[in-house]
């Protein structure tokens, strides 16, 4: 399994995983501090089961600004660890968890063949961070999308986001699946008939 953390700085960069299991793949810098703003990237992960693939960073905290990016995870199960284990999950347009005042860019995050989760801006937003305007695809495969993350808390809130599954048998939210009850979309706007699903890994501290 391919570990893989990718530095390049904050330009426009293009960016490809192998064609092994990649984890950590992201366009810009692991941790998207106070006053940064992520470049505008291609991130590419290729064939394999990659997760944590994102357009700017593993962290984003402080004021960090997502850049506008496209995010494939190409041909395998880019979605979540082995059973029993913990690590990243899937594909998203900006980091792996958004906090303090950290805002998303406006990405295009598509999940390829096989079976992906794939989130607009992150796997977890918390304390005040915000989603932006994505357009998710899940491509073949039974994927599960949401156009923001698949746990809001806090003071989170999602941004307007477009998503399109794609054959095969889909889950879909249009924020996240994981909501807490203050934040904004939270339970009383879960639509009826959706399911909740466990999240695996540990996506807060
Ligand atoms: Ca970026
Ligand atoms: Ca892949
Ligand atoms: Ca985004
Ligand atoms: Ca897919």
């Amino acid at each position: 399994m391919a570990k893989i953390g990718d530095e390049p700085g904050l330009g426009n960069n293009v960016i490809f995983g192998t064609s092994g299991d990649d984890v950590f793949l992201f366009g810009d810098v692991a941790t998207l501090g106070p006053g940064m703003h992520g470049g505008n990237d291609i991130v590419d992960a290729l064939r394999g089961d990659d997760r944590g693939i994102t357009g700017d960073a593993i962290d984003m905290v402080g004021d960090a600004r997502g850049g506008n990016d496209i995010v494939r995870g190409g041909p395998g199960n880019d979605s979540f660890p082995a059973p029993g284990t913990s690590g990243p999950v899937g594909i998203s347009g900006d980091a792996m968890n958004m906090r303090g005042d950290s805002r998303g860019g406006n990405d295009m995050v598509d999940g390829g063949p096989g079976n992906d989760w794939v989130q607009g801006d992150a796997s977890g937003m918390f304390d005040n961070s915000r989603g932006a305007n994505d357009v998710v695809l899940g491509g073949p495969g039974d994927d599960v999308l949401w156009g923001d993350a698949s746990m809001l808390q806090d003071n989170a809130r999602g941004g307007n986001d477009l998503v399109i599954g794609g054959p095969g048998n889909d889950t879909i939210w249009g924020d996240g699946n994981l909501l807490d009850p203050t934040t904004h979309g939270g339970p009383a706007g879960r639509r009826p008939g959706q399911r909740w699903l466990p999240v695996p890994g540990r996506l807060r501290p």
